[in-house]
């Protein structure tokens, strides 16, 4: 095995060690110069704090929460702080994910199409290779303090954990979902998980409250420097079982032991993104704090109670998982599996409303990393793009191929404008879905027989699309 062992680091790190000095872009030189002959010295420095140069990030991701289990899309449990951010903030209403989890969390860290690395289902090996340009990499890079509190899923072993790309702090799970309250995921190799920069442990408390009292924490313990702050929860993932506090507060009209669970497990979910809003406003980050709010993929009807999860006494029943109206659910390339609730919170930068320009979840690296002024030295071919503009002035993007593949590759889509293709692979045939999805979002009529220029175009791009897969697949 060779790779590069970046240095491992416990703790927190550079709390309150200055900006290095090279933090502030150079124009800023004849700014402050300039100031200096016009402002008294308090203001100057006020002006001149390194948080105004750099917008810090928190990108928070639900698990497997469906379109509408949101109450801003009509869902029937009470998500008042979400609800506050899509008002007040951005709501990206064509936002787009992988349909399982370690695809769009490959997608995240990369800017490329999860199918690079060959990563189309959820998985304990390593994702990516060891030198891969990450966003949490790319913004340390720049001055930025890195954490990553719950859900990592991208090498399960500790030694493949977020201390080794990029993250200086880093908690939770390091495979996937875990059990609500003994944090144990499925039995095997990996079923012990739960731990604090790759150490694991073993901790009383309700998984949700323990991602979001370390994200607090850190929140609290930021200096002066940039953060980016990835608080990836394990809510609404199976399996589930929440606090009576929290059943209490289900509304009544949702009955059965499972929705019951389900609905509170959104709600606390949501006072969650309570707790991490109000915690910047303590600290008086958040004005300039760009929080994006998404999911990793869509909702899932399941049966809570997985066997293959050491008993946790969680109720038995399906899921409640809801994707209305757009077709399909976790695990599918229809809407339902990638089409996600997503909200942008940056105040006075990112323009409030909602805009529907389609972005996928690759966008966010080419994004994030231009906002905080970072440049690679080397060719990354990312797959995304820098939607800032969408974001700051709601200018539509140029119509672009957005390609996803289905777990396993067993499926594979490209949407282009207004339609979409999917091709299902099927022992040797080709299976063709052709959608119009300005006028049927919820994909109930196949185009592809009344338009075969439109599928011969389409598919035209998504052969190109995929011809470059597997490029960079992890090897030891
Ligand atoms: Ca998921």
């Amino acid at each position: 095995m060779h790779h590069t062992n970046p240095t491992r680091k416990r703790g927190h790190t550079s709390n309150d060690s200055p900006p290095p000095p090279n933090s502030l872009p150079r124009l800023r030189v004849g700014l402050v110069l300039a100031t200096l002959l016009l402002t008294p010295l308090n203001a100057l420095v006020a002006a001149d704090a390194p948080q105004t140069a750099k917008p810090n990030i928190v990108f928070i991701m639900a698990d497997d929460l469906g379109w509408t289990d949101v109450a801003f899309h009509g869902g029937n449990a009470p998500t008042p702080h979400l609800d506050r951010l899509a008002r007040e903030g951005l709501e990206l209403a064509q936002h787009y994910v992988a349909p399982v989890c370690s695809p769009t969390r490959t997608g995240l860290m990369t800017g490329r199409c999860w199918s690079r690395f060959n990563v189309t289902n959820p998985q304990n090996e390593r994702a990516l290779p060891w030198d891969t340009a990450t966003l949490p990499r790319a913004l340390k890079s720049v001055g930025y303090d890195t954490c990553l509190t719950g859900k990592w899923h991208l090498g399960s072993l500790p030694e493949q954990g977020p201390n080794h790309f990029g993250f200086d702090h880093s908690y939770g799970s390091l495979a996937g979902g875990v059990s609500p309250w003994n944090h144990r995921y499925k039995e095997g190799r990996f079923t012990q998980t739960w731990h604090r920069n790759e150490t694991l442990l073993e901790e009383p408390g309700h998984v949700t409250d323990l991602i979001a009292a370390e994200a607090v924490r850190w929140i609290e313990s930021r200096g002066n420097t940039p953060f980016f702050l990835y608080v990836p929860f394990t809510a609404v993932h199976l399996p589930i079982k929440e606090p009576d506090e929290w059943l209490r507060r289900v509304p009544d009209s949702i009955q059965g032991d499972v929705p019951r669970h389900y609905a509170a497990c959104v709600m606390h979910l949501d006072d969650a993104v309570g707790r991490i809003v109000s915690a910047l406003e303590k600290k008086g980050r958040r004005d300039n704090t760009l929080l994006v709010f998404t999911s990793d993929n869509g909702g899932s009807t399941v049966e809570n109670n997985d066997l293959k999860y050491p008993d946790d006494n969680c109720p038995n029943g399906k899921l409640t998982g809801n994707n209305k109206p757009w077709r399909g659910e976790k695990g599918s390339l229809y809407e339902g599996g990638t089409r996600v609730p997503t909200i942008v919170s940056w105040p006075g930068k990112a323009k409030p409303g909602k805009v529907s320009s389609p972005v996928q979840i690759i966008d966010w690296m080419p994004t994030l990393c231009t906002l905080a002024g970072y440049r690679s030295d080397r060719e990354l071919n990312w797959d995304g793009t820098n939607i800032a503009s969408l974001l700051t002035n709601h200018t539509e993007l140029p119509i672009r191929p957005l390609y996803a593949v289905a777990p396993g590759g067993r499926s594979r889509s490209l949407r282009f404008g207004d339609w979409k293709l999917i091709v299902h692979e099927d022992k040797n045939a080709r299976k063709m879905e052709l959608f119009d999805l300005a006028h049927d979002p919820s994909e109930s009529q196949n185009q592809a027989d009344q338009h075969p220029d439109k599928l011969k175009q389409l598919l035209t791009k998504l052969d190109k699309a995929a011809a470059r897969d597997r490029d960079a697949v992890a090897k030891d």
